[in-house]
């Protein structure tokens, strides 16, 4: 009980000893990276820069970026920073290519994981005493695995049950007297809808808190999830390259998420110059790791946009906090938890004959889960063709889109011409959801 005390400590540090350990957990994690990564080390070159110029954390600003493309090109294991034998987990989630982009996890890094997850709880109150239900995917993706983590490390009684069987969902809230939930909150917001087609009235559970990401919400939406289900709803975020959920979590105040700066270093940059901005100034975020040992990332652009605020929070925490995260850079969707480019959908209708490049995808939010429909334009000749060949096309479309991504989308044909033409970027995109 003491550790998990001492680890609540941990958001209340004095900014002081917080600035000198993080310039010291810095400093080891360049060093380590320019003795032990190729690419760190010839990027670091290129930039004229050593880990010795580091004196102090603003000197962080001397060293490049790293991007999603990095990653892509270090695939699978360029970047690790360990031998291979003392990585002892391998997540993956989708870039913009066909290959995944691969995170790698010393025992250490597992350690760092499920310690700011478990603080991301305590900040809902979560202790030894709940059983908490994990809701998010298992496998590549790390919302399940990384939240069963933090859950167990905190003593509760963690439920694996993953996302979908949205009844069994419902059957196991109740008989297993579940009080914390972890999903994203569109899969909540369905949770609810179905509770209520049943007549399961969620309010009468003992279900207190949920922890919700993996996407953009808004607070029109967490009242939704409270006023309509009783649940008091924290906002977790978190992305696998820097480790997976718990990078960030909103408090009981609910003024922007604390970042758990002892082990992850925010900056916020112009995303076309790359000049770090003044806190309070909206931009992309950037995060350094400084406590990951199997694979560090340095100054690495997440094409998120948000803002920091240093100002001490109401409860007491010292770290920074971020606004919640409503918009990014890249032209990134996410569908169903799903990260998804459009390029990933336009490589697919390229491979395949009778089709045009020009292609629509229209992201839409009927009930609570996300719709994607493909609208593509077919050559003249399939047009005219008979039905049958129309629909063998489709099929084909339909079965390689959810090969490469797991999503199935509504694929809709459309006569030549008829997609609209632009004059400078192509609107590829048209998303109809609205966050609340
Ligand atoms: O989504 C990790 C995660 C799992 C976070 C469970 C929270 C809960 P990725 O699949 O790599 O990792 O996707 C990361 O998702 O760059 C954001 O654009 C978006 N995202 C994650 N959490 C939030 C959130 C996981 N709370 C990408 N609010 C990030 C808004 C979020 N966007």
């Amino acid at each position: 009980m003491d550790m998990i005390a001492d680890l609540h400590l941990k958001d209340f540090v004095e900014r002081r000893a917080l600035e000198n350990l993080q310039l010291e957990r810095l400093r080891e994690t360049l060093h380590r990276v320019y003795q032990n990564v190729p690419f760190y080390r010839q990027s670091f070159d290129r930039a004229g820069v050593k880990p010795s110029d580091l004196k102090s954390l603003r000197d962080l600003s001397k060293f490049p970026f790293t991007n999603k493309a990095d990653l892509r090109d270090a695939y699978p294991f360029g970047l690790i920073s360990t031998p291979m034998r003392d990585i002892v987990r391998i997540h993956a989630s989708s870039g913009t290519t066909g290959k995944p982009t691969v995170v790698c996890y010393t025992r250490n890094d597992l350690e760092v994981w499920s310690e700011t997850v478990s603080r991301v709880l305590m900040m809902g109150k979560v202790s030894v005493d709940d059983i908490v239900l994990i809701s998010y995917g298992y496998g590549l993706f790390t919302g399940g695995l990384g939240a069963h983590g933090g859950a167990e490390r905190l003593g509760c009684a963690v439920i694996p049950m993953g996302g979908g069987a949205t009844e069994k969902q419902l059957m196991l809230i109740k008989d297993f007297n579940v009080t914390g939930i972890c999903c994203t909150p569109s899969f909540f917001i369905h949770i609810m809808e179905e509770a209520e087609k049943i007549g399961f009235d969620l309010k009468k559970t003992k279900l207190r808190v949920g922890f919700f990401g993996a996407e953009p919400w808004s607070e029109e939406m967490r009242s939704r999830i409270e006023t309509g289900s009783g649940v008091r709803a924290h906002d977790i975020f978190g992305l696998s390259e820097i480790i997976g959920p718990g990078v960030s979590s909103d408090c009981e105040a609910r003024c922007g998420l604390h970042v758990f700066e002892d082990h992850f270093l925010p900056e916020i940059i112009d995303p076309s110059s790359g000049e770090v901005k003044a806190p309070g100034e909206e931009g992309e975020l950037v995060f350094t790791t400084i406590s990951k040992t199997g694979m560090p990332l340095i100054r690495y652009r997440t094409r998120d946009l948000s803002r920091l605020n240093y100002d001490r929070c109401d409860c007491g925490r010292s770290m920074v906090r971020m606004d919640r995260v409503r918009r990014r850079s890249d032209d990134m969707l996410i569908i169903r938890g799903v990260n998804l480019y459009p390029s990933q959908i336009e490589s697919v209708l390229l491979s395949i004959k009778g089709t045009e490049p020009h292609y629509q995808l229209v992201v839409s939010r009927e009930k609570a889960l996300d719709d994607l429909e493909v609208r593509v334009e077919v050559s003249p000749l399939v047009f005219s063709d008979e039905v049958r060949v129309l629909e063998a096309l489709r099929a084909e479309i339909s079965s390689k889109i959810k090969q490469l991504i797991g999503l199935s989308a509504k694929i809709t044909l459309v006569e030549p011409g008829t997609i609209e033409r632009s004059i400078g970027k192509a609107k590829r995109v048209l998303d109809l959801r609205k966050l609340n």
